[in-house]
């Protein structure tokens, strides 16, 4: 069957049992092509049946459909003509993980970050509206994503518009660990109604169908069918506020997915469709731990075994340390914006489960929270990646910095990611931090100096920084030098040769770097003194903000050349803050060397392939 599908139209053609033959097949495409490149594994699976009833149903050449997230939409991208392309997901120069608008136009709307497709499709339906155009706008969210404070904000605003648009809610009770919340108790009571099936569907059809009765007709049944739907779920949420809610309807059988998509284009107001998928479905590995096979590297299809096996990485550092501090300290606490695993954090749950705090994918929230905490003793820690922190700003501001408070801000996968591309590359924190009054900002160089600058935050009893990447050390420089933190203070990781007379120095170079910069500093200087005489020292910055200005003026002071080193936009960070300092002590006799990423979104690839291509 997938040989004969090249677009959504050769699909239209197939019948109900060539389609599930097909739904097979993209499966078995799928493990096939994550389990080389890696990828987001569980979602897809739990979405091909859904994929292709939403193809079958509507026309992308004119319908929109936005997917949240958008990490579910290898199935969307085989049935839109990029099958071959599929192979090279993730890969430099290949096809993205994520819908992009330049890839295809049937990619209505670039996601990446969790809960904006409601809010999107619901400006692209007024959009619509205005222009006088007539084609369905449809959103495919997960429960996970639902818990995002814009999601809410989407609903509401939807619900009161009564724009024609329908939200797809793809329920798999999972977020990347299980789903938890309030929203998801609420879900949980309509998971337990009965199924929405063919008959009861199409006899709704046919009473819309009766000219001049079928509308009121339909009306007053949905009426009764609410005021039923209130005896037993109380407080029927989305018909609340404004939705027609269709379902919950079995999301891996195609036909009923199809009946219920073509009954909700004929209601004019917003329609909320509850479809149940399982997540990982059809590979029974990923099916039994769904949060393992969200995100996966390469993997053997027969054991599920990862191809590489994993070794020591920042975010595992971090929650060990956290572990330790927290046993000596019981002011400390943890959050997480339903990241627990990929920020460390599973083992501190298991020690300390009344301090730890899993608040759905809602960085907004869980900043405010820690400020809430932290005004009344306790000393949050909250791990977030760089990219999501940006949905934290005004949080880290109005909350946290204003107020001074002691919030520990954890910034894992910052700097270059790799393979998920634009909207995950953690390039922007500390150009954006170091705006903030109030707040301090520091990198480690390596695992023992994340160790030291954790138990450093949670004693500093101010806002503070830290931010680290994706991954483990380098391996190729074991730093010896661990100087003790002190606030505001750089470290000397290599210091000039002393000069002597066989071997003259002719030029001092002074190397600043920040985070895990350093080891490539020291690379660097190696490769400096090795090529030709000059004489360079290696400077670990440690703290964007407040700066070592004293160290850096006498270093500018005494070399001939400055090099900065870091792993984020040129703008703003390290590079800019050696700028000032040089203009403001009017030094102009150095020559200044920058390396960090230029300023443009950096698309997918290895973190390798990239950092050659722009560091
Ligand atoms: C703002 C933001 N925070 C965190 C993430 C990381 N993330 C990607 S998918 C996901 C879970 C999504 O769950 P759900 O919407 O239910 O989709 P599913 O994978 O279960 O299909 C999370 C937390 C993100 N993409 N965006």
């Amino acid at each position: 069957m997938l040989e004969k599908i090249n677009s959504p139209k050769d699909l239209k053609k197939l019948n109900e049992e060539e389609k599930k033959q097909l739904a097979e097949e993209i499966r078995k495409y799928i493990l096939e092509i994550v389990s080389e490149n890696g990828g987001h594994l569980a979602s897809n699976l739990g979405v091909v049946e859904l994929t292709i009833a939403l193809h079958s149903v509507f026309d992308v050449s004119k319908d929109k459909i936005i997917w949240d997230v958008g990490h579910q939409t290898y199935v969307h991208k085989i049935l839109t003509g990029r099958k071959e392309a599929l192979k090279t997901l993730r890969q430099f120069g290949g096809i993205a993980g994520f819908p992009k608008t330049r890839e295809s136009e049937t990619d209505c709307f670039n996601t990446g970050h969790s809960s904006t497709s409601i809010s999107a499709a619901l400006g692209m339906a007024r959009a619509r509206d205005l222009k006088g155009e007539n084609h369905n706008v449809i959103a495919v969210i997960g429960d996970g994503a639902l818990t995002g404070g814009m999601a809410l904000e989407g609903l509401n605003d939807v619900g009161f518009s009564k724009c024609k648009m329908t939200v797809i809610l793809n329920d798999n009770e999972m977020s990347i660990s299980p789903n938890l919340g309030g929203l998801n108790k609420f879900l949980s009571k309509l998971r337990t109604k009965k199924l929405y099936t063919k008959s009861n569907i199409s006899v709704k059809k046919i009473i819309w169908k009766i000219p001049g009765i079928g509308k009121p007709t339909v009306k007053i049944i949905q009426r009764i069918k609410r005021s039923i739907k209130q005896l037993i779920i109380p407080k029927m949420f989305f018909e609340d506020i404004g939705f027609t809610y269709l379902g919950p309807v079995d999301g891996h059988n195609i036909t009923e997915l199809e009946n219920i998509l073509r009954l909700s284009q004929q209601v004019q107001t917003p329609v909320l469709i509850h479809v149940l998928t399982k997540k990982g479905k059809g590979y029974e590995i990923a099916e039994k731990s769904p949060d393992k096979f969200h995100a996966t590297g390469p993997f053997n299809i027969e054991t599920g075994e990862p191809k590489k096996p994993k070794s020591p990485d920042y975010s595992k550092i971090f929650g060990k340390k956290l572990i330790e501090l927290a046993e000596k300290n019981n002011k400390i606490v943890a959050i997480t914006a339903s990241m627990k695993d990929g920020t460390g954090l599973t083992e501190f749950q298991k020690q300390f489960p009344e301090r730890f705090f899993d608040i759905g994918i809602a960085e907004q929230h869980a900043v405010t929270l820690a400020a809430g905490m932290a005004k009344e003793g306790l000393i949050p820690v909250v791990p977030i990646y760089s990219s999501f922190y940006q949905r934290a700003y005004d949080q880290v501001i109005h909350d946290v910095a204003i107020q001074n408070l002691p919030v520990v801000l954890c910034v894992d996968r910052a700097g270059l990611v790799g393979a998920d591309g634009e909207t995950h590359q953690g390039l922007l924190d500390m150009a954006f931090f170091r705006l903030v009054p109030n707040l301090t900002i520091m990198a480690p160089k390596d695992f023992k100096e994340l160790e030291d600058m954790l138990e450093f935050a949670t004693n500093l009893q101010k806002p503070v920084v830290i931010r680290y990447p994706r991954g483990g050390e380098d391996k190729n420089i074991k730093f010896e030098i661990h100087d003790e933190i002190n606030l505001g203070k750089a470290e000397v990781v290599k210091e000039f040769n002393i000069d002597n007379e066989d071997k003259p120095i002719k030029e001092k170079v002074t190397i600043f770097a920040i985070g895990k910069s350093v080891a490539k500093a020291i690379s660097l200087a190696k490769e400096i003194e090795t090529n030709s005489e000059k004489n360079v020292q290696v400077i670990n910055i440690r703290f964007l903000k407040p700066i070592d200005r004293d160290c850096i003026i006498k270093a500018l002071r005494e070399s001939q050349k400055v090099i900065t080193i870091e792993d984020g936009t040129i703008i703003n960070g390290l590079a800019t803050a050696v700028k000032e300092i040089m203009a403001e002590e009017n030094i102009t006799n150095v020559n200044l060397e920058t390396h960090a990423c230029p300023d443009k979104f950096i698309e997918h690839g290895s973190v390798e392939e990239l950092e050659k291509k722009y560091w």
